[in-house]
This record gives C-alpha cells, sequence and structure tokens, in this order.
C-alpha cells in the first residue's frame, strides 16, 4: 500500500502483521502471510531453542518478503531467542506478555525493528523511550494472554500519547474491523483469530472447527485472579479452572491443569482438555480461506469507505 508508513518501514504490501499464536504460528503460516503481502510471524512462545532456529531457517526458504518474530517474555528461553534473532539477522521482532526494555540496545544495535505489544498507555510510552519503532495496541477481545482495556478504548488513547506509528489488534476479523482500527488513529493492524481459519494454519481440524462454529460469547477470560488473565474458547477445561477460581485455589492446582494444555488442542485437537485461545471475533469467522484471500478481503475497502462517507455526510 502505496502511502501507508508502516508498509514503508517494514517494505510490505498491505498494513497486517499476523498474531503471535504460541504453537501455532509456525513457518508455514510466517512465510504464507508475507507472501501474501503482510507480515508474517513466527511465534516462539515456550519453544525450544533448537526449533526456534529451524523455525526461522525454513521460513528463509519459504519466502524472501520480511517476515518477524515473536517473543513471549514470560518464556524462560525469552533471553537466548533474544540472542537468536540477531545471530540470525531478522528485521521485525515483536514481543508479548510483559516488557522488552532489557533486550531493546541489542537488538536496535542489529537494526532490527521492534515492535512491543502492549496492553497500557503507561507501557507504550515507555516502550517509545526504550527506542520501539512501532507500538502494537492490543484490546482485550484478543485470544490468549490479554489486558484490561478494549481496543475502542486503548487504541486511540496510545495513538495520542506516543509518537510511533501504533497497530492495533484485539477484535479485528473483516474489512469493517480494518476501517475502525484506521479511524481511531492505528496506521496497521494485527489480525491473530482469523488466520486460525487460514489454510495455511496448521493446527489440529478440532481446533479449526472450534473457531469456525464459534458464537459471539463462546469465549472466556480464565485466570484472572491469577495474574495470567487468558482468553480461549469455552470447554470442560475453561469450567475447571472457573470452579478453581471461585474456589480460590493455590496456583499449583491452576499450573498442574494448565500444564500442556495448548498443545493438546493444538496438535492433538483434545476437545475437554485443550486450551483453544481464540478471541472474541470467533464468531465472526465462518470459513477457511488462503491467506492471500483473507488479506486481500480485509484491505478491499473502497466501497466500505465510500459509504461510510456517504452515511456521516
Ligand atoms: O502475549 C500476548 N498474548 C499471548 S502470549 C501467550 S502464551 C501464554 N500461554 C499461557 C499463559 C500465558 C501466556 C498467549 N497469548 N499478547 C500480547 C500482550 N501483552 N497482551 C498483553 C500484554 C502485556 C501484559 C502485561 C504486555 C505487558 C505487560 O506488562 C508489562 C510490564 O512489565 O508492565
Amino acid at each position: 500500500m502505496k502511502n501507508n508508513k508502516f508498509c514503508e518501514m517494514i517494505g510490505i504490501e498491505y498494513p497486517i502483521i499476523q498474531g503471535a499464536m504460541a504453537w501455532i504460528a509456525d513457518s508455514t503460516l510466517a512465510a504464507a502471510v508475507s507472501n501474501a503481502g503482510g507480515l508474517g510471524i513466527i511465534a516462539t512462545g515456550n519453544m525450544p531453542v533448537d526449533l526456534v532456529r529451524e523455525e526461522i531457517r525454513k521460513a528463509k526458504e519459504l519466502t524472501d518478503k520480511p517476515f518477524g518474530v515473536n517473543i513471549m517474555l514470560l518464556s524462560p528461553n525469552a533471553e537466548e531467542v533474544a540472542r537468536i534473532v540477531c545471530e540470525e539477522k531478522i528485521k521485525v521482532v515483536t514481543t508479548g506478555a510483559g516488557s522488552p526494555g532489557k533486550y531493546m540496545e541489542m537488538w536496535k544495535s542489529h537494526n532490527i525493528k521492534v515492535i512491543p505489544v502492549v496492553a497500557s498507555v503507561a507501557l507504550a510510552k515507555r516502550m517509545e523511550k526504550a527506542g520501539a519503532d512501532a507500538i502494537i495496541a492490543e484490546g482485550c477481545e484478543s485470544g490468549g494472554h490479554v489486558g484490561e482495556l478494549t481496543t475502542m478504548a486503548l487504541v486511540p488513547q496510545v495513538v495520542d500519547a506516543v509518537n510511533v506509528p501504533v497497530i492495533a489488534a484485539g477484535g479485528i476479523g473483516d474489512k469493517r474491523g480494518v476501517a475502525a482500527a484506521f479511524m481511531l488513529g492505528a496506521v496497521a493492524i494485527q489480525v491473530g483469530t482469523r488466520f486460525l481459519a487460514a489454510r495455511e494454519c496448521n493446527i489440529h481440524e478440532n481446533y479449526k472447527q472450534k473457531v469456525l462454529t464459534a458464537k459471539d460469547i463462546d469465549t472466556v477470560v480464565t485466570g484472572r485472579s491469577t495474574g495470567h488473565p487468558v482468553r480461549v474458547l469455552r470447554n470442560k477445561l475453561t469450567r475447571k479452572f472457573q470452579i478453581l477460581e471461585k474456589g480460590n485455589a493455590a496456583s499449583e492446582e491452576f499450573d498442574k491443569l494448565g500444564k500442556g494444555a495448548l498443545t493438546k488442542a493444538v496438535k492433538e485437537g483434545d476437545l475437554d482438555n485443550g486450551s483453544f485461545m481464540a478471541g472474541q471475533i470467533a464468531g465472526l469467522i465462518s470459513k477457511e480461506e488462503t491467506c492471500k484471500e483473507i488479506i486481500e478481503e480485509m484491505f478491499d475497502l473502497v466501497n466500505l469507505l465510500e459509504k461510510i462517507n456517504k452515511d456521516i455526510r
């Protein structure tokens, strides 16, 4: 997209980042998004470091377009992955679930564009001061680890608080969401949940079907009381979590129940015991498509913008 600050900064065609979904966003999905003109992201989550390097190298084979790597800061491997992205000459790093302050200097000295995900104005300001090139403002409509504010409330407040470009995330699932994000002052969007239904997304068929058949109210946030709030699709596991939370159970009990639950969902399609992370917009997503089809639909904005223009005159 000509004249788009974010596209220019990264060297991509469409101002869209694919959300970093742990155990899901692998080299196949990231390369498919990048080949379609967006910015694909390899999510490193809690991945072992050898696998991280392998996935990065696979993505380099699959695309010659820019792609990025996400570092989940709660991971015990975060420090090592932070060094690997430098060694592998990755161009863009996004971060989640914490403050990447201590790595900023190293990344900047390797000419990496650093784009932290934030859920508050305070962290956005801190990240700008520390040298972030852009900020992803993620509302609590998102799947996975979430903050408190909605996208609608968070994005314009972050836009007003920083001078770097702001990317909106959370609850964006089609071109209407894209238009709304731009109206809030974002220059780009990050999309996770819709890419769960991408043909190139290698999740278990049960996971994909759970997203495709989800209704508007089918996600819940578990773990608010333990300090690890995570939005997932309801199932037997979320009901067990809710019972533990009501009973103020010890954090070890949560850990026991949650251990391996994401891989149970992604790899085994275990409908009862898996943690099926997805955003509130899952209810809108009803068909499997290629990444190229998804991105082209989301930026087919001309008719929509004309209609908005007419409606407000
Ligand atoms: O990171 C995410 N979403 C995620 S990470 C993830 S893996 C995981 N699995 C199990 C339990 C926990 C995580 C699944 N989904 N989104 C980005 C995001 N970051 N949203 C909110 C934040 C955030 C929250 C607090 C960023 C910083 C922060 O505090 C930083 C500080 O030190 O002030």
